[in-house]
């Protein structure tokens, strides 16, 4: 199992309190993820944490296009979180490697599109709206049938939009429109994830779910569904510490 780790340029990330806001420090903590072992940097410059508001596609460009161009020089595949096409593609002209789009597809129209134009990996994640209000939208008579489903339309869509199937991953989306039994139900039953014949990346890490006020307290409960999860099938889990979580899988 592949080890992501998250590169939040951004001053309003829940997990990390925009520590990684600056190039110099978007860099250097990207730097020091691939030194303890990440297989792979997801670099994202828009806060997808609940209630939060969209930046410009100017503004998120700006915050990751150089690190990535810089990032990329110590030879690690880079992930772009974006759901945007235009940041989409100009992070692969940077040197970006995989698109994960929190939004499947469904954020901006011409993500798909240009996903098969790149032909680059493309994780899509399973979603139903912004941040602002998918609070809201956290309602499900059973929530793991409702995620493979809507997840299923968009791995269509994509494969329709001419993504092969060979880029394709999916997410059930940790967090974004669930309530905490919602995640933990997934979790259980992440094998049916697995089933859907795709590799399944899980981001849980310091996900509020995972109880305790401040989300570095949530680092423990994460190493410990990072073993768990090893054991499931499943391609990846994305992480802010990336040393403790590849220490358990060793
Ligand atoms: N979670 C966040 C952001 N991007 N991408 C994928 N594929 N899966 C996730 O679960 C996911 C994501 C939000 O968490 P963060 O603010 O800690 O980055």
């Amino acid at each position: 199992m592949l080890v992501m780790g998250i590169l939040n340029a951004t001053p309003d990330s829940f997990a990390d309190g925009g520590e990684h806001f600056t190039y110099p420090a978007a860099v250097e903590h990207g730097l020091k993820l691939i030194s303890e072992g990440a297989d792979i940097i997801d670099v994202g410059g828009e806060s997808t944490r609940p209630g939060a508001e969209r930046v410009s596609a100017a503004e998120e460009e700006r915050r990751v296009i150089n690190v990535i161009s810089k990032l990329t020089d110590a030879g690690k595949p880079i992930s772009i979180d974006t759901m945007r096409a235009s940041t989409a593609r100009a992070a692969v002209i940077a040197g970006a490697s995989i698109i994960n789009d929190v939004s499947g597809g469904l954020a901006d129209a011409a993500m798909l599109d240009t996903v098969a134009e790149l032909k680059v990996p493309y994780i899509a994640m399973h979603w139903r709206g912004h941040s602002k209000e998918m609070n809201n939208l956290a309602v499900y008579t059973n929530v793991v049938e409702e995620v493979i489903a809507e997840l299923s339309l968009r791995i269509e869509a994509a494969l329709s939009a001419g993504v092969s199937k060979s880029n394709l991953i999916i997410d059930p989306g940790i967090g974004f429109a669930k309530e905490a039994a919602d995640n933990w139900l997934i979790i259980e039953e992440i094998e049916r994830f697995v089933a859907l014949g795709y590799p399944v990346l899980v981001g849980a890490s310091r996900k509020r779910f995972l109880g305790g006020d401040d989300p570095t307290s949530r680092e423990a409960a994460t190493v410990e569904l990072t073993k768990r999860l090893s054991q499931s099938g499943i391609w990846a889990v994305r992480v802010h510490g990336v040393a403790a979580n590849k220490a358990v899988l060793q």
